[in-house]
This record gives structure tokens, C-alpha cells and sequence, in this order.
């Protein structure tokens, strides 16, 4: 039988949900759907934004009625693949319970009460709080928090024209660990050349399931071509199962077994003593890290078979360089992150593979592009900036020791929100000003940040749904879908240059604006003016191609445009080809023929930094990876799990009709003997406890998870008040995750203890 979330929750009355659409204003919501649809009936290229990997799609209108969406076939990468996700953005757009009006709450916070209001009225107010809280507690008290990429960059440029240094993307949830490393390694990130390697290993990245729909495309033409996978996950994930093996990882094991398979190329001499000698320092460190990092020693905190560890390390290294140890995407899996990353990136530098076919490299814009070729092959984009910011002085609430340097710097630790709220340490904070971000759902300890928010004098939330978090807010600033709006060019550069752009196929449905011009109006209204003196979005675009009104033209005609041809530096036929394409690239030619020289990194010795002097003086006892063996759970309770669901996006599409009717609910996958010893089956009830909180949920008893672990796909159970629609079925995950800030990448923790019993 099939039923869909909205007709379950009325059917059996879960929460006051059914209620929830009645209790908006008249007129608030989209309430009908538009009887026809104004907009581009040809292909136009444009941006997905189903979820932030922001795939080049084309999308027409069909009939008046529909939206049509498919890759961009001008993106060869992408070709006119979408996912489930991707293709559905027509049912965000024309749903009926998106916020397409901006809205004041009435009432309590939570309780669900709006009215709509102008514009001009929500700036008025918005503005006059804000000014406000600034003369009385200064600007740094207030805080700005956005999904990084173009939205981010609107709204943080006006927190630092309105003087707040205080701004946080997503980044603590979700890759600051992975990037963090990176930075400290390398000075900046690797991506993965997937579609020519021959042998990936995996720690958690489930491609088949957190779909990037190129890179998941490109691992499965790998596999067809024979590549061979090797997952490492507590769980069976998709991509476990279609890996070539499994193995059930104990949480937290991940770091051990990264060290001893290290260990054994060091020991065994499989590793790749010329790249190691001639592109990374501190080696001597990390064999005396590893001393004792035996695969045994490891088997003991990952139950990894010590000749399992031994055998893949052995099997990798036969393969280098045309191997990838995936660094992963989601780097909070506990608070071993850091060192976990670095000893990823250690491991792929010791296979080195960086720059090799199949392997890892560094992107390549224009810039550097054109310096090898020795000729213009991609027009380099201007970045739209203003001059003469107003200088702030306060500190940033999150820059409260010298490790947290790195994280400061690249978005910010998000959940330091909740100490300077409750503590006022370093200093109070009275106001959060929130874009496309939905923290009670994403950012761990729920029951903490309803507490953080409930002492708050100001509550914004810029979206297009009314989120769990929305329904928090005093003010509720509709954005346009994607699908409705225009943004800047981005550079989406891989092995050779490549730009994109996002622009509006469909005339926007009821009062919406995208959030540049939210921000920019609402500077305008704080008297901030003079920081926002573009006109509209036409001018950026055009202010970006430098004025080259041709190149403006070509972007918008094709969406995606690429130059040249791919370059790995250190490949030989890839080196050999480019020189062939661009004869004045010889003179930049290394003796080995390759552009070995040209293969520098970004980290303070310009080398692959395997031990961190810089690290050591900003964190004691962190210049090498270490092992510390935090603890994830108590001894009586299992580990909690999460991950990523092929249908839904973290916590964000669980509203959209499409796919809410395809999946509207999060089970708790639990081991058969441990479904036994509690006498459940698959179906039942159970209820999920820890000290930070208690979840009821149902039962999926499955072996495909380890028998001392749980595991739920993230974003679903939002609990917003009685009356709000913004409740949704099945688990919270942020009522069972503590509030914990790690070492150095200062991220959030995603495993917990819980215990579990029947309903
Ligand atoms: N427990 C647990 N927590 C996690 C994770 C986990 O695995 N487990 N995963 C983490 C990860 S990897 C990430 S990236 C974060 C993501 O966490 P968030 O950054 O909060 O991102 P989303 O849930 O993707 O979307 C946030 C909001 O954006 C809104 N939105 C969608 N499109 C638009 C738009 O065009 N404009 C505007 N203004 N709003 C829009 C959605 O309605 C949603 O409310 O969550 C993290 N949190
Ligand atoms: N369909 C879909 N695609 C997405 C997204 C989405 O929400 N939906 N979100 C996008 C975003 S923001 C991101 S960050 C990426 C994330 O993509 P991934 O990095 O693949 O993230 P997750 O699915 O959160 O986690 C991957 C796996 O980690 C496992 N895991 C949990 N704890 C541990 C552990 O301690 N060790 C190991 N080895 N494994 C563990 C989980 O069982 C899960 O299968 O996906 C992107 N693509
Ligand atoms: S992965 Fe899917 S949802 Fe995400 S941007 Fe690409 S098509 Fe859209
Ligand atoms: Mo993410």
C-alpha cells in the first residue's frame, strides 16, 4: 500500500500537523497551485540547488503546466543526468506549503501564529531591531549563518558591512574536519580523479547514496570498467553493497586502522620514496607516529581483522598511483576527524598518486591554466567586491583558542552559538540572522539550541520552506526557489577551467526574491547603502566577465563552460597532450618531461606537511596524528549512526510532496540479535534514549549493520511546536547528539551512545 507523509499525519493525527496548514494566514502560502506556469518553454541552463553539490541541470516549462529538469548536456561530466532529488525541484516549486510571503510571527515562539507583511514593513522592523541591538550591544552580538556558495556570500557581506565579524556556514557540520586537515597538510584540498582509478577505499563516503551526481556517475563507470572498491562503514550502504568488499567498521575505528595501514607501506617499503622525498616533509614524524600502529593494534578498536588491514594496504600500494584513498565528504564522525583526514591524505601521498591518473589533484583555474600553457585559454572572472568595509574590531565568539585558527578562517564553528548565548562568554549574543541553514535539524544538541534560541531578541530565518528552524523565527523572509532566480558565475573548475551559472527559468511564484536582493534591500534599510552598489544581478554577472559582453552572452546561452583540456601535471600522456595543444607549456617542462615542478602546495613549507610544526605551536601534541581514543558511548548503550538517504537532502526536501510521498520516514536499522535480545521486529516501535534526549521510532531489523550500532538516515522527526507544518515523521538525530566542539576542526559530533528498547 502506498501512502504519503501529508495523508498519514492526517490520518492518524501525529502531532497537530493536519492543523498546521490552517493555522497560517490566508493568503500566506502558495494555497493553489498557479494555473499556469509563467516561464522559458526552451531548455534554459541554470543551477540545481536540490542540494548544495549544485549540479549544471537545463529545465524548461512545459505546457504552462510542468518543469521539465535534466542535466546540462553542455557539461560533459554531468551529460543530462539529474537525480531523484534534482528531478523534483518542480514539486518544491509549485508547493502549496512553501513560504511564498514574508511573514511576522504572532504569538509565542514555535506556536505556529503568523501574519503576512510587506517587504517594506519586515525590512522597517528587521532593520530597527537590529540597529538597536548594535548601539546597545554592538554589532558582533549579532550572528549570520548560511549553506556556504553565492547565498553565503550576500548575506556575510552584510554582516560585515553592518560591522559583525560573527558568521558561520555549515561547514563545523559537515566538512571542516576533511578540509581542515587538508589545509594544515597542504595548504588547500585535493578532489578525486574517480573515473580512471583502479582501486578505491572508502571510510564512510557513500557516493550511491550522498549523491554528487557526477562523481557518482564517474564511480560507477570505474566500477563498470573493473576498478576495484573496498568500504569501510558500520552499516551496509548502498555503496557498500556494491563494493567489491564490506567491512563493518566499528565507530571510531576508522583512525587505527588509516595508521596501521600506513604503517605497513612504511614498514613493508610499498610506499613511493620519490614522491615522499621530493613533495612532503616530517616523514621521520609520522614513522615514529606509527611506531607501534600495528595492524593488531588496531584490530582491537575497529575489529578489523589484522590480516584484512595487512592485505589491503598491500593490495593498494600494487595498484598506486592509479588509486584513491577517499578523503570523504562528511568528516563528523567523532572527534578523531582531524587526524583521521590527515592520515587519509598521508596515505594517499605515500601511494603517490597526486597528480596521477586515477589519483587525486588540485584544481586548475584559469589562472594557473593559462600560466602553464603560456597562452590565454580561459578568461580569467573578476570578483565583485567593495572597498572601504567598515573595520571590525570585536572578536569572533568561536576564536576562543589559537587551534581554532583554521575553522575561523573557513566558516566558523557553528555550535559555539549556543556557549555565547547561555554563557555570554566571550561576550553576548542577542540576534541570528539565518539563510538557508536549519540548524535545528543539522547542527547536533536540538534540546540546547532551543534553549540558545528562546533567549535570542531576534530570530531571522531566509527560506524557502517554513523549516523546523523557520518556525523559531520572529520573521520569515521567503527566498525564490532556484528555479526562480538569477545568481553570480561560479567557478566550478576541475583538471582544466570550467564556469557555471545559476539563472531563472519560471517567473517567481507569489512574493518571493532570491536572498541577494533581500540582503542587499535590508542594507539599504539598516543605512548601509553605500556597501551595496550594484544594481541587479545582470550587472555582477557582467562586472564578472571583466565587461566582456560576449563571454556574458556565451555563459548565459550555455550554462557551463569549459576551456582546454584536462591536465593532471604529473601524468605523463596528460602532460603530453597538453604540450601538444599548447606548444609555449614546453618551457614550463620538468627534466622528467611532466610538470613535476610545477606540483607546489600552499602549507608554509610548500610541501605535503605529514608533521605540522605550525599545528604543534597552536595545539600541544597535535603536530603528528595521534590516536586518542575519545570515547563515542558508554559501556551499556550501542552507537547511533547516521547518513544520507538517496531520496531526501539532510533535512531540507523532507517537505517537498514528491519525495516526502516516496519516503516520509526514518527506521531504526538494528541487528537481528540485537532486535532479539530486546524481542523486537522489524515494524515495532522502539525508543531510542540518552542523556541529551529520547526518540520514539520504527523498527527495521536488518544484518546489515553491526550488532552494537544503530543506524537512521538524517533529517527527518523536526519537531516544531503543536502547531506548526513543519513537524515531520520518524527520528530527530539532534535530540541524541551532545553538544561537543572537536580538537582543531572544531566540528560537530555525529555518533552517540543510546539505548534502545521496545515501544
Ligand atoms: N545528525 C546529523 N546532523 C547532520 C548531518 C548528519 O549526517 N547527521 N549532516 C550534516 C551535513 S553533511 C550538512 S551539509 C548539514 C546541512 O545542514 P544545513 O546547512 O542546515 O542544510 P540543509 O538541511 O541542506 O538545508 C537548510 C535549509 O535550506 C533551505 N533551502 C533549500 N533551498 C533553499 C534556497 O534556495 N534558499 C533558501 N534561502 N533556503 C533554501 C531548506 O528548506 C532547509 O531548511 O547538516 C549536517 N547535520
Ligand atoms: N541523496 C543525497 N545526496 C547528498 C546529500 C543528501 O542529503 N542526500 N547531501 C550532500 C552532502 S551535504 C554531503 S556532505 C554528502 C555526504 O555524503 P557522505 O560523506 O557519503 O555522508 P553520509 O551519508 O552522511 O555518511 C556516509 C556513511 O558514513 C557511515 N558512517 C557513520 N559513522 C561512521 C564511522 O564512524 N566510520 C565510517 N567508516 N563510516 C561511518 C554511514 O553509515 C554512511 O553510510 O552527500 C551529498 N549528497
Ligand atoms: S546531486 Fe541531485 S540534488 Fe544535488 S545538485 Fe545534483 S541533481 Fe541536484
Ligand atoms: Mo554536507
Amino acid at each position: 500500500m502506498r501512502i504519503n507523509r501529508r495523508e498519514f499525519i492526517k490520518g492518524v493525527g501525529i502531532g497537530c500537523a493536519g492543523c498546521a496548514v490552517g493555522s497560517f494566514a490566508p493568503g500566506a502560502l502558495a494555497l493553489q497551485q498557479p494555473e499556469m506556469l509563467e516561464g522559458k518553454s526552451n531548455l534554459t541552463p541554470s543551477l540545481c540547488e536540490m542540494c548544495s553539490f549544485r549540479c549544471p541541470i537545463q529545465a524548461q516549462v512545459v505546457k504552462g503546466k510542468t518543469v521539465f529538469i535534466q542535466g546540462n548536456t553542455n557539461s560533459p561530466e554531468q551529460g543530462s543526468r539529474v537525480c531523484a532529488r534534482g528531478g523534483s525541484g518542480v514539486s518544491l516549486l509549485n508547493d502549496p506549503a512553501r513560504i511564498v510571503q514574508p511573514m511576522k510571527r504572532k504569538g509565542p515562539r514555535g506556536g505556529g501564529e503568523w501574519e503576512v507583511i510587506s517587504w517594506q514593513v519586515a525590512y522597517k522592523e528587521i532593520a530597527e531591531k537590529l540597529n538597536e541591538i548594535k548601539q546597545k550591544s554592538g554589532a558582533e552580538s549579532v550572528v549570520f549563518s548560511s549553506k556556504s556558495g553565492s547565498l553565503s556570500s550576500h548575506l556575510f557581506h552584510l554582516a560585515a558591512a553592518f560591522g559583525s565579524p560573527n558568521t558561520f556556514t555549515h561547514a563545523s557540520t559537515c566538512p571542516a574536519g576533511k578540509a581542515i586537515a587538508a589545509q594544515v597538510m597542504m595548504g588547500g584540498d585535493l578532489s578525486m580523479d574517480i573515473a580512471n582509478t583502479q582501486y578505491m577505499l572508502a571510510f564512510g563516503h557513500n557516493l550511491y547514496e550522498g549523491i554528487e551526481v557526477a562523481d557518482t556517475h564517474q564511480m560507477m563507470m570505474a566500477q563498470e570498467r573493473g576498478a576495484k572498491v573496498v568500504s569501510f562503514d558500520p552499516r551496509m550502504s548502498i555503496f557498500s553493497s556494491k563494493a567489491d568488499e564490506w567491512h563493518a567498521i566499528r565507530p571510531g575505528g576508522d583512525l587505527p586502522v588509516l595508521m596501521a595501514m600506513c604503517k605497513v607501506l612504511i614498514d613493508e617499503n610499498l610506499y613511493d620514496k620519490a614522491f615522499v622525498e621530493r613533495y612532503t616533509t616530517g616523514f621521520a614524524q609520522l614513522a615514529e607516529a606509527l611506531a607501534t600502529a600495528t595492524p593488531e593494534w588496531a584490530e582491537q578498536y575497529s575489529d578489523i581483522p589484522a590480516d584484512v588491514t595487512r592485505r589491503i594496504a598491500r593490495e593498494i600500494a600494487a595498484a598506486a598511483p592509479h588509486v584513491i584513498v577517499n578523503p570523504g565528504h562528511r568528516a563528523t564522525y567523532n572527534k578523531e576527524e582531524l587526524d583521521m583526514r590527515r592520515m587519509i591524505f598521508a596515505m594517499n601521498a605515500l601511494l603517490g598518486n597526486i597528480e596521477r591518473q586515477g589519483g587525486m589533484y588540485q584544481k586548475k583555474g584559469a589562472d594557473k591554466y593559462n600560466k602553464l600553457a603560456g597562452q590565454t585559454v580561459a578568461p580569467t572572472l573578476a570578483k565583485p567586491g567593495v572597498k572601504n568595509m567598515p573595520e571590525i574590531k570585536a572578536k569572533r565568539i568561536d576564536a576562543l583558542k589559537p587551534e581554532f585558527k583554521y575553522i575561523n578562517k573557513g566558516g566558523g564553528i557553528v555550535q559555539s552559538i549556543i556557549g555565547a548565548v547561555e554563557q555570554e562568554k566571550p561576550y553576548p549574543v542577542k540576534a541570528w540572522i539565518m539563510s538557508r541553514h536549519n540548524p535545528l535539524q543539522t547542527v547536533a544538541c536540538r534540546p540546547e539550541l532551543v534553549k540558545t534560541i528562546d533567549k535570542l531578541d531576534l530570530v531571522v530565518s531566509c527560506d524557502v520552506y517554513l523549516s523546523e528552524s523557520a518556525a523559531y523565527a520572529d520573521y520569515l523572509l521567503p527566498e525564490s526557489t532556484y528555479l526562480e532566480r538569477d545568481e553570480e558565475i561560479s567557478d566550478v573548475s576541475g583538471k582544466h577551467p570550467a564556469y557555471a551559472v545559476r539563472q531563472q527559468v519560471v517567473t517567481p511564484i507569489g512574493n518571493t526574491k532570491p536572498s541577494w536582493q533581500i540582503w542587499q534591500e535590508l542594507g539599504n534599510e539598516l543605512g548601509l547603502g553605500q556597501y551595496f552598489p550594484w544594481k541587479d544581478m545582470a550587472t555582477r554577472q557582467l562586472f564578472q566577465t571583466n565587461g566582456d559582453e560576449a563571454l556574458y552572452k556565451q555563459i548565459r546561452h550555455t550554462g557551463y563552460l569549459e576551456y582546454g583540456i584536462p591536465l593532471l601535471l604529473r601524468e605523463p600522456e596528460s602532460v603530453k597532450a597538453f604540450v601538444e595543444a599548447y606548444p609555449a607549456a614546453a618551457a614550463r617542462l620538468s627534466a622528467d618531461g611532466t610538470f613535476a615542478d610545477e606540483l607546489k602546495f600552499k602549507s608554509p613549507s610548500s610541501l605535503i606537511e605529514l608533521y605540522s610544526e605550525t599545528l604543534e605551536g597552536l595545539a600541544n601534541g597535535y603536530g603528528a596524528p595521534r590516536y586518542r581514543n575519545f570515547p563515542l558511548k558508554k559501556d551499556n548503550e550501542l552507537f547511533f549512526v547516521q547518513g544520507k538517504v538517496a531520496l531526501h537532502t539532510n533535512g531540507a526536501t523532507q517537505y517537498v510532496p514528491l519525495l516526502s510521498e516516496l519516503m516520509w520516514d526514518n527506521p531504526v536499522w538494528i541487528h537481528p540479535q540485537t532486535a532479539k535480545e530486546r524481542g523486537i521486529t522489524t515494524g515495532d516501535f522502539v525508543w531510542l534514549e540518552n542523556s541529551t534526549g529520547k526518540e520514539k521510532g520504527r523498527a527495521l531489523v536488518t544484518p546489515a549493520i553491526r550488532p552494537d550500532t544503530l543506524f537512521v538516515y538524517m533529517g527527518f522527526g523536526a519537531k516544531a511546536g503543536a502547531k506548526t507544518a513543519a513537524t515531520t515523521h520518524g527520528i530527530h538525530c539532534g535530540n541524541l547528539l551532545p553538544h561537543e566542539i572537536s580538537p582543531v576542526c572544531g566540528t560537530d559530533v555525529h555518533t552517540s551512545g543510546v539505548q534502545l528498547a521496545r515501544g
